[in-house]
C-alpha cells in the first residue's frame, strides 16, 4: 500500500495513505448516518454551520453542542477496524463531517481538547477531493494536502503547534465525506 509522509519532526507525524479502502463508502454513509445540521455562534451571532456533522461513541461537548453516548454503526465500525489495523492504535469516537459542496468547510482549529487522546486522529475521505490546510502557529509553516476520495490521513502527535482547516472553494464540488477517529479518554 501507498504511503506518504507528509511531515516528520520527531513524534509529530502526518501520514497518508492515497489508496486505504477499496471501495467507497459515500453513499452508504450518507444514508446511514444520523446527520444534523447544527447551529454555531460567532462572535454573538447565530449560523447554519458550513456542513452536516454526526458523532458516534463516548458522550461529547464541542463548541455548544452537545453529543449524547450514540453506538457506531456496523459501517463505522467495519471502517474503524480497518484503521486501527494500520495506525496500531485503537479509537472509542467518530465525527463524522458531511461537506455537500464548496461552500462547504471547517475554519482553522486544533483537536486539543482536554479530553482527547492526541497520540492519533485517524482522518478518513469519501468522495470529493478536497484541500486540507495545515499552519505551525510557531514557525509559520504551511503544509497543503488534497485528500482523495478512499484516503487515509493519521495526524501524529499532531494538534499542539498546528492548526488545521478544510477551506470552501470556489470550484464546483459534490460530497465528501470525512470520517476523523479519535479516543475520548
Ligand atoms: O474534513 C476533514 O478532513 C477535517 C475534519 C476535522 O478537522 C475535524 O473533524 O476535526
Ligand atoms: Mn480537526
Amino acid at each position: 500500500m501507498k504511503r506518504v509522509v507528509i511531515h516528520s519532526n520527531g513524534d509529530q507525524q502526518l501520514i497518508y495513505f492515497p489508496d486505504f479502502f477499496e471501495k467507497s463508502a459515500l453513499q452508504d454513509l450518507i444514508t446511514s448516518l444520523n446527520w444534523k445540521n447544527n447551529k454555531i455562534q460567532v462572535f454573538g451571532k447565530i449560523y447554519d454551520e458550513p456542513r452536516c456533522t454526526a458523532w458516534y461513541g463516548e458522550p461529547y461537548k464541542y463548541s455548544s453542542i452537545e453529543w449524547p453516548a450514540q453506538k457506531l454503526t456496523p459501517l463505522l465500525q467495519s471502517i474503524q477496524r480497518q484503521v486501527e489495523n494500520h495506525a496500531e492504535f485503537t479509537f472509542n469516537s467518530v465525527l463524522a463531517n458531511w461537506y455537500r459542496n464548496g461552500q462547504d468547510s471547517m475554519g482553522w482549529h486544533i483537536d486539543n481538547e482536554p479530553e482527547m487522546d492526541q497520540t492519533c486522529i485517524a482522518s478518513v475521505t469519501f468522495g470529493q477531493k478536497r484541500k486540507m490546510c495545515f499552519r505551525s502557529k510557531k514557525t509559520k509553516e504551511k503544509i497543503e494536502i488534497e485528500l482523495l476520495d478512499r484516503s487515509l490521513l493519521l495526524m501524529l502527535n499532531f494538534q499542539s503547534d498546528w492548526q488545521h482547516a478544510i477551506p470552501k472553494s470556489r470550484r464546483t464540488m459534490t460530497d465528501r465525506i470525512n470520517l476523523t477517529y479519535r479516543r475520548i479518554i
